[in-house]
């Protein structure tokens, strides 16, 4: 008998042993995180299980837009965004809630306030439900000053403020669906995978590094006749590359939480630039394209936008959208190059 993998298996490092562990490293922490992160956890199950739920239910014909009762049943991403606001505002942790399904922030009543504010998507890639690939959950968290005077700008902050960012992925592993949870809390990135008889995320792709090159590129190639000079020329070079190597892979799902879990472990970049219909992009700087920054950079990845360093974006507004590259450190360093080319030219 293998003694040593055999005490492995048996020492189970769950999410929120991790998180204690971490949290034993600052005498000064309260545990408050561990609480709010297990709020945040709840929400990432309740949405897995909805959508399996969902899809079963399809199935067998129950799926309508009644329910039995003749009630209009609850779109998802409605009833996911009802469970997070509920769960993290109950956790006494929070004190601002941002969410994709919401136009306004949610201050949290005064008398369940604490010190961090969740920006979130509870359900991105809500295109893809109905076919039964890929969503999920992002989410950003920061922390305030004095839970007393809390205002909007507690969240319009540079993502590179955030104290920890997330996602929760679903997925199938030989005919069982899976729910991987990826989570930095500033020193490193981790994944773990919800083993459903324990009801329990234990940790799987401990210390996750980013690939320096990939061999992959992700975009939505049919905005291709709208984009810009540098972009267009990129993904040129992904398919005829100038140094030899093999063209790149093309690989979209269209779920970006699904898109950057693949590129977090296999590598290559993620694309949603500017193009001229959406100056701006599409993905919303708050939920989407920090809090996947966040994790990029702490893999050892980078992140721009076509101007600078995503991370350091200051919005201005809690839905503003902006173009992002992430990804590999190489890949991102050659989307750069040709930004700032195009820059000097243009001068
Ligand atoms: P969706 O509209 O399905 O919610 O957040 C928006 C998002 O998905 C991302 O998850 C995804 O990467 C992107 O939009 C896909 O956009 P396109 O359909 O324009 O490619």
């Amino acid at each position: 008998m293998d003694h040593a993998a055999e005490a492995h298996r048996t020492d189970l490092m769950t999410l929120t042993r991790h998180v204690l562990n971490e949290q034993s490293k600052h005498p000064e922490s309260k545990g408050d995180f561990t609480i709010l992160l297990s709020h945040i956890v709840l929400g990432c199950k309740f949405v897995c299980s909805a959508v399996n739920k969902a899809g079963l239910a399809k199935l067998i014909g129950l799926a309508g837009d009644t329910n039995v009762q003749g009630e209009e049943q609850k779109k998802l991403d409605v009833l996911s965004n009802e469970v997070f606001i509920k769960a993290l505002t109950s956790s006494g942790r929070t004190c601002i809630l941002v969410s994709e399904e919401d136009e306004e922030a949610t201050f949290v009543d005064p008398a369940l306030r604490g010190r961090y504010c969740v920006v979130f998507d509870p359900l991105d890639g809500s295109s893809n439900i109905d076919c039964g690939v890929s969503i999920g959950t992002i989410f950003g968290i920061y922390m305030i000053k004095d839970k007393n005077k809390v205002t909007v700008e507690d969240v319009l902050q540079p993502g590179k403020k955030m104290v920890a960012a997330g996602t929760a992925c679903t997925g199938a592993l030989a005919w069982v669906s899976t729910l991987q949870l990826v989570l930095s809390t500033g020193r490193g990135v981790n994944g773990f995978t919800l083993d459903p008889s324990l009801g329990e995320f234990i940790l799987t792709h401990p210390n996750i590094k980013i690939p320096k090159k990939g061999s992959i590129y992700s975009v939505n190639e049919g905005n291709a006749k709208n984009w810009d000079e540098p972009t267009a020329r990129y993904v040129e070079r992904c398919k005829f590359p100038q140094d030899g190597s093999s063209p790149k892979s093309l690989r979209y799902v269209g779920s970006m939480v699904a898109d950057v879990h693949r590129t977090l472990l296999y590598g290559g970049i993620f694309l949603y630039p500017a193009d001229k219909k959406s100056p701006n992009g599409k993905l919303r700087v708050l939920y989407e394209v920090f809090p996947m920054s966040f994790l990029m950079e702490q893999a050892g990845g980078q992140a721009f936008t076509g101007k600078g360093r995503a991370l350091e974006l200051v919005p201005t507004k809690i839905h503003e959208r902006s173009p992002i590259f992430l990804g590999s450190y190489d890949d991102v360093e050659e989307i750069k190059t040709l930004y700032a080319a195009s820059v000097e030219k243009e001068a």
